[in-house]
């Protein structure tokens, strides 16, 4: 039988994910907007003691600096609701321009917003404000997760907010501009313990270069890719911008992997290493697999790319 897209997100099914990844914003968005802005104020509070985050690039911040600088201007109680009604997906003139926001952008507003509120330029969570029980209680379950399902939490709640884009109509996405590929002699190679496919270690080497020209023609036509936690984006156009608006300045470190015929001539191949953010460098490294189904011409009809439940995960090789 043929594979479909949906077949082919079954392959190694005993792969564990993290599921309290998703469990945890699901109970997040369950919380009022003010306990939500305390609870990521608190815990970034926190993990700023352990993991340091890199301010974004002038990149990301010239496409938010005009709502940044709105929101500068209000005072403590506009902006108090301006950010409430952002955590509460308002149909407001700020929600509907963020909705419009690449993910780099989102986050690189609220890291801005964040200083300002240190430097008591926007309005601070009231002193002595105290977190409903249940919002306790999902603060005590982040605490207790890695540090790389932590950050995913955030990007994640970050992600989530802002006027709902499927409510939108027709809009312009508007996303940081694309880098210069690395130059051919600065690229790194990686190698990968029990892989030798000459399409797997493009990919990967590719996405470490920026070289997304390249990258996606290891595709087919009608291939997808799969992201932590999302459905899978399907076709090479839709795959190729998201390539261009998400993925730049990555760090793949694959460490290991197996290659295992699959039906009709395909072959499947799962790899387990380490990938960094630009957002924490090597500060995070989060434990990811990536499950790969190429055709029997070796392009990528499928790859899904999960982030892992332990690090026990990545010696988890087995179908
Ligand atoms: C403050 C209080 C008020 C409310 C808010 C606040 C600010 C919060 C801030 C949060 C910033 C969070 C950040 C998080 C960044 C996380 C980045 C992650 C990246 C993961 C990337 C991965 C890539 C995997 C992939 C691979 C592929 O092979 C294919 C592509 C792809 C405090 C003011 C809100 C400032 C910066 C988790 C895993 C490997 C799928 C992309
Ligand atoms: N500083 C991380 C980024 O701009 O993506
Ligand atoms: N999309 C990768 C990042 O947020 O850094």
């Amino acid at each position: 039988m043929p594979f479909t897209i949906d077949s082919a997100r079954g392959i190694f099914p005993n792969t564990l994910s993290a599921d309290a990844v998703p469990a945890t914003i699901a109970r997040f968005v369950q919380l009022s907007a003010e306990d939500q802005l305390a609870l990521i104020w608190f815990a970034y509070l926190e993990m700023g003691k352990t993991i340091t985050i890199a301010a974004p690039g002038a990149a990301n911040m010239q496409f938010a600096e005009g709502t940044m600088n709105q929101i500068r201007q209000m005072n403590f109680t506009e902006q108090s609701q301006a950010m409430c009604d952002l955590a509460n997906r308002a149909d407001t003139p700020v929600c509907r321009t963020y909705a419009t926001w690449s993910a780099n952008i989102k986050l690189g507003f609220w890291y801005q917003l964040g200083q300002w509120m240190e430097q008591g330029i926007v309005a601070p969570i009231p002193e002595g404000y105290q977190l409903s029980a249940n919002a306790s209680a999902v603060l005590q379950a982040i605490r207790g997760l890695d540090a790389g399902q932590q950050i995913t939490v955030l990007r994640n709640s970050v992600l989530d907010m802002g006027f709902d884009p499927n409510k939108m109509g027709s809009y312009e996405r508007v996303s940081e501009d694309v880098v210069v590929p690395k130059e051919i002699g600065e690229r790194s190679k990686v190698t990968i313990e029990g892989i030798d496919n000459a399409t797997v270690l493009s990919y990967m080497n590719n996405m470490n270069a920026n070289d997304f020209d390249a990258l996606i023609e290891l595709f087919t036509a009608d291939g997808a890719l799969q992201p932590p936690f999302q459905r899978p984006i399907v076709g090479k156009e839709a795959v190729f911008r998201f390539f261009r608006e998400e993925c730049q300045n990555l760090k793949l470190l694959p460490e290991r992997g197996i290659i295992e015929p699959a039906d009709e001539n395909y072959t499947q191949i799962k790899v387990t290493g380490k990938v960094q953010t630009p957002w924490f460098g090597a500060g995070v490294g989060m434990n990811m697999a990536w499950r790969f189904l190429l055709t029997p011409d070796n392009k990528i009809f499928f790859v899904a790319i999960d982030l892992l439940a332990s690090p026990k995960e990545l010696l988890n090789l087995t179908r």
